[in-house]
């Protein structure tokens, strides 16, 4: 039988889950990314290489990179986008000489992934990351104070995104403002409020369709790369899958990711199935997805968030969440089995319990919450594999 190969997101020395932790969670493969390296700048097999042995030295395997980012002035196409296209296709070329394969990133304008809080107390005393629609709203429309944006929301929404504002004190402001613009965890970029708002600024011109047509520039130029060297690109989805704070989403459905493989056929043109971001959508079928993008992803994020009515959702416990992690779980072993191939699943966003609670960790990504969702999977596949012998 094909089944997942069970990997770890570590980001590298500096994380407070070591190395040693994440081998007693009985993974064999590890998800990192070089985040010293300046976004744009070329990943040498020097620096991959050290990555490496760190990994090596703990009997683990770097065999997916999560993230190389994607330069601004490529999502733009502005100034020096063909020199980080360049630098790009020879991080590609070096990971590969190294045997990293499987090439991870976004195309979310500005922001990588976005949450209110990283916090959010659980019933059972856990803490979970959430999207708190009011707050994300009174961040945009009063503290940001970002121009044109009442016109994108009903009064509805603008009247409750003021009551929720009314009701923060300055230390939840600054810590709403830290959690937007700060950069969460893998996010490359943090900024100031001014600094941000230009940031948005640079995409005035650029609508959804603009910023497809400069994802399909970027994957014609570097894809042809990763078919020469057999490595494969897989995108992230956008996380939430929607537009926000008037930038324009491109990866938030099946529908974008079908345009996307229409205008790039070529094989290296990957997904990276996370459930937990297109499963914010309640008409995103990610068992489906996997279905019928299969032959295209070999990364898959398993995680459940929990949505409600006024647009709000948080992480819940894997089998708690809306994501049906059963079908998604029969779907990824089916798709297995018929390429003979193993598809790189790691756990995500575990929630902050037991003795984490106490330690610093990096925002849904402390050490127990994902060992919980890790046994959890594991305990899944190894049940569907049975009945599937
Ligand atoms: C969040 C992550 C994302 C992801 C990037 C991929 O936890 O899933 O930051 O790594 O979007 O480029």
């Amino acid at each position: 039988m094909y089944l997942m190969k069970q990997s770890w997101r570590w980001y590298g020395p500096n994380d407070p889950v070591s190395l040693d932790n994440i081998r007693q969670a009985g993974v064999t493969d590890i998800v990192s990314a070089l985040h010293h390296v300046p976004n744009g700048e070329v990943w040498t097999v020097e620096e991959i290489k050290k990555r490496q042995a760190q990994c090596a030295e703990k009997g683990l395997v770097w065999s997916v990179v999560e993230s190389v980012p994607v330069h601004e002035h490529i999502k733009t196409r502005e100034g020096e986008y063909m020199k980080y296209i360049e630098n790009y296709k020879q991080s590609i070329r070096n990971l590969a000489e190294c045997g990293i394969k499987v090439i991870t990133y976004n195309f979310m304008p500005v922001l990588d992934w976005t949450r209110t809080n990283l916090f959010y107390e659980m019933p059972d005393g856990s803490r979970a990351l959430r999207f708190e629609r009011a707050a994300f709203l009174a961040f945009d429309l009063f503290i940001l104070k970002r121009p044109g944006a009442e016109k994108e929301y009903s009064a509805e929404d603008i009247a409750k995104a003021k009551a929720r504002y009314e009701k923060m004190d300055e230390a939840e402001i600054q810590l709403i403002t830290r959690n937007m613009i700060a950069g969460l965890p893998g996010s490359e970029e943090s900024f100031t409020l001014d600094q941000f708002q230009a940031a948005l600024d640079r995409y005035k011109g650029i609508d959804a369709e603009q910023l497809r047509a400069n994802l399909i520039f970027f994957l014609q130029q570097v894809c042809p790369v990763c078919d020469e060297v057999g490595s494969r690109m897989v995108i992230h989805p956008d996380d939430p899958p929607y537009p926000i704070l008037g930038l324009p989403r491109i990866l938030s459905t099946a529908e974008d990711f079908r345009k996307l493989i229409a205008a790039v056929p070529n094989p290296s043109n990957g997904l990276n199935l996370c459930t937990g971001s297109f499963g914010v959508r309640a008409d995103n079928d990610c068992p489906a997805m996997m279905r019928e993008f299969g032959d295209r992803v070999d990364f898959v994020h398993l995680r459940a968030t929990k949505r409600d009515e006024e647009g709000n959702f948080y992480e819940a416990n894997l089998l708690e969440g809306d994501v049906p992690v059963y079908e998604m779980m029969k779907a990824v072993l089916e798709v297995e089995q018929k390429r003979q191939f193993r598809i790189y699943l790691r756990p995500d966003h575990g929630h902050q319990m037991c003795d984490d609670l106490n330690r610093k960790s990096n925002p849904g990504y402390s050490c127990y919450g994902r060992l919980r969702s890790l046994a959890e999977l594991r305990g899944i596949e190894h049940a569907i594999a049975k009945s599937m012998e």
